[in-house]
């Protein structure tokens, strides 16, 4: 296997930290055994757990209006995956990769999974691109994909999906993530009802192609591109198209997707008790984006979603298999320098979502002590778990300090001498 970032600057950064993260770890271990908690165990826990990079996050992403390229961007799928290498590496969080179609398409898919085995990666779900228009393309998506009024543009949509499952087939994905960007700007520019037919009709011939071992997942969001209604825009919309199509259907949860202040952490609990959780986007947002790193606005609602994880975890129902996935846009950092972050955020709050006393949450809530119930979340979530999630990561082959390492590295320098500069032009979304 061949990483990209020196093994001897890895092991020198953690020999010179290997002192205080053995205290670090031993005082919190004295600490959590107090209440019964056996730290090796969280820590065990953490080390089985990751969280799936999107191919397209590599990149600096942008907003509609604009987009500020760095020096050393990766620009092909090639590039891109050298750089989920590092992540993975540095933090061993994020194993990995969802391509997105057709932009990371090759000529040769057993090559490419190849090479993302050669530096550490796997594949995660498989992402359609049906919300703008390729070079070439027979029929525009300007009027929408699966839910268009034109017949031949919803068969290319179809078509489209159904050969994203062939390549995922060959990259060794099981999921297959849909979002549609199709919606109206103006009341009365397509009935509501006649559009979800139209979508669910081609939804349904994307499910009659899915392997017996695949699933479908199903990615809400309330608006944008389309501003005045989407086509699946909540939760509600996506658990009854997952339902109409089948149990292979289930549901995805972008953070960033919903109306601002929105329950997210009871959806997800809703999700579960119907068997329809499919899996997450990792984001956040202030008001009605879903672009801001991981936890880096509202890291209390991310341990809230993590809660709700841990109790469908224990109480699986018809099974608990959500697919982890970070998928946000960097526009003012380096991108792997934000993907480092959000994984460790998303571990963290997975951390301490295992750290909750159920018994006693489930004791307070059974006697109505509202304060009690409570506290066993905020205990928890008041835990500084960086020593766990450290010991993990060292113990991995990763890095104590993730950041520093990639710094030290001068990784992007190098990338910036070897790469051809990205365009300039509006970003993704
Ligand atoms: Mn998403």
């Amino acid at each position: 296997m061949t990483l990209p970032i020196s093994d001897e600057l890895i092991a020198e950064s953690n020999a010179r930290n290997a002192d205080a993260l053995e205290e670090d770890y031993a005082a919190l271990g004295r600490k959590l055994a107090r209440t019964g908690i056996d730290i090796d165990a969280v820590k065990d826990r953490v080390a089985g757990f990751s969280v799936a990079v999107p191919s397209w996050g590599a990149g600096r992403g942008g907003t509609r209006f604009a987009k500020f390229p760095i020096p050393g961007e990766p620009t092909t799928i090639h590039e891109k995956l050298e750089d989920c290498a590092v992540i993975n590496q540095l933090s061993r969080l994020t194993p990995r990769v969802s391509p997105h179609f057709p932009w990371d398409k090759v000529s040769d898919y057993k090559a490419l999974r190849e090479e993302a085995a050669e530096q550490g990666l796997g594949w995660d779900a498989v992402n359609s691109n049906t919300f703008q228009d390729q070079v070439g393309q027979a029929h525009t998506y300007a009027n929408g994909s699966l839910s268009a009024q034109d017949a031949a543009t919803r068969q290319q949509a179809v078509d489209h999906n159904i050969e994203c499952i062939e390549i995922g087939r060959q990259l060794g994905s099981t999921d297959l993530t849909v979002w549609v960007g199709d919606g109206t700007n103006f009341p009365g520019q397509q009935d509501f009802t006649r559009s979800l037919d139209r979508y669910l009709e081609g939804a349904a011939a994307i499910y009659a192609a899915l392997p017996d071992d695949w699933r479908m997942l199903l990615e809400h969001k309330m608006f944008e591109p389309a501003f005045y209604s989407t086509v699946i825009s909540d939760w509600g919309s996506s658990i009854l198209a997952a339902q109409e199509l089948g149990p292979k259907a289930k549901c995805l949860v972008d953070l960033g997707h919903h109306a601002p202040n929105v329950n997210i952490e009871q959806i997800v609990a809703r999700l579960h008790r119907f068997g329809k959780l499919g899996g997450f986007h990792f984001n956040d947002s202030k008001y009605g984006d879903d672009d801001l790193d991981s936890g880096s606005i509202n890291p209390h609602q991310l341990f809230l979603v993590f809660n709700e994880l841990a109790e469908a975890e224990a109480n699986p129902r018809d099974g608990f298999n959500p697919s982890y996935m970070i998928d946000q846009s960097h526009n003012v950092t380096d991108p792997i320098e934000s993907m480092l972050s959000s994984a460790e955020t998303i571990a963290q709050c997975f951390a301490k979502a295992s750290l909750v006393d159920r018994k006693a949450l489930h004791a307070a809530q059974e006697e109505n002590d509202t304060m009690m119930a409570f506290q066993a979340l905020r205990r928890a979530y008041n835990v500084d778990v960086a020593p766990i999630l450290a010991k993990a990561r060292v113990e991995a082959g990763g890095a104590y300090d993730v950041l520093a390492v990639y710094r030290d590295s001068q990784y992007r320098d190098r990338k910036a001498q070897e790469r051809k500069p990205v365009g300039l032009g509006a970003g993704i979304v």
